[in-house]
């Protein structure tokens, strides 16, 4: 904030206006690489009907699946200023963090300490796991407590429900949504298209605002407890979810669902334990957190 010193009140606001209207800025420095600011501001959480309707799912799985979320009432949300990174956590980016951090290799972690179950790194080889040094593909089979301490381990954190949700809407209004089969084809993997396994985790187009695949590819943890009843109590300023609950929230679908889980309200809750073959996440970071480190 050395920047503002010299600055008046007039000055800042205008400052502040001039973000909101471009948007999201690019950031790449040591701390911030591969994330996105997104400027402090309000929207429009949730969406009007009570929940997803299963019978317009086409997906198979889905339907088995499906239990009914509420995604009403649809409510103000402020949010302060925050970072998101632009993609998912790819295997070798969570390579790195258990190299780290053996307490979080499979031998350690794999179903000890009931911070992640038997499925913990399924997919991986633990003899070969120098196979993910350079592999593109987002991390899977990671338990809710793997993500948060991977965030951590970087001062970080998981993006809350209402950041997640604000970053996928990208300013868009529900009414203003496109999210057929045609338009998620352009930006997202999912059932039609994914060939029934996740895909690298910058391999279609980003949204306005630079971030790829908040729709698709994995569903992503984010830092919230999920209760039915959250959005009709939550705070106008910077919800983070309800004190406990029974699961932790998950968000925006992966690629084995069709379109209706990939819309930007549809919400998922899993057992922070579990790791899923479809289940990942990405990072957050507050603004003001890192101002008063400079
Ligand atoms: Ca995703």
């Amino acid at each position: 904030m050395i920047l503002f010193q010299n600055c008046s009140m007039k000055h800042l606001i205008i400052f502040y206006g001039l973000l909101m209207l471009l948007g999201p800025v690019n950031v790449y420095s040591q701390n911030l690489e591969k994330m996105v600011l997104i400027p402090a501001g309000e929207f429009q959480m949730g969406h009007l009907s009570q929940s997803a309707a299963p019978t317009k799912e086409k997906s198979p799985y889905f339907l088995k699946q499906f239990k009914s979320i509420p995604e009403s009432p649809v409510h103000s949300v402020f949010l302060d200023a925050y970072y998101l990174d632009i993609h998912e956590v790819s295997n070798a980016d969570f390579q790195k963090f258990i190299q780290a951090y053996p307490e979080w290799n499979i031998a350690n972690a794999r179903g000890k300490s009931g911070k992640a179950d038997q499925n913990y790194l399924r997919h991986w080889d633990q003899e070969k796991q120098k196979q993910f040094t350079e592999d593109p593909f987002p991390v899977i089979y990671v338990s809710w407590f793997a993500a948060h301490a991977y965030c951590k381990a970087l001062d970080k954190r998981l993006p809350t429900e209402a950041e997640w949700e604000r970053t996928a809407r990208a300013n868009r209004p529900s009414s203003h949504f496109d999210e057929s089969v045609k338009s998620l084809q352009r930006s997202a993997w999912f059932y039609f298209n994914s060939m029934q396994s996740p895909q690298p985790v910058k391999s279609k187009s980003p949204n306005i605002w630079g971030i790829y695949h908040l729709q698709g590819n994995v569903w992503e943890w984010v830092h919230d407890w999920y209760s039915a009843n959250y959005y009709q109590i939550s705070p106008h300023k910077n919800p983070s979810g309800p004190a406990s609950g029974i699961g932790k929230v998950i968000r925006g679908g992966g690629w084995n669902d069709g379109p209706m889980r990939l819309r930007v309200t549809s919400r998922d809750y899993v057992n922070p334990q579990y790791s899923i073959n479809d289940v990942g996440f990405r990072c957050a970071l507050s603004y003001h957190k890192k101002e008063r480190k400079k």
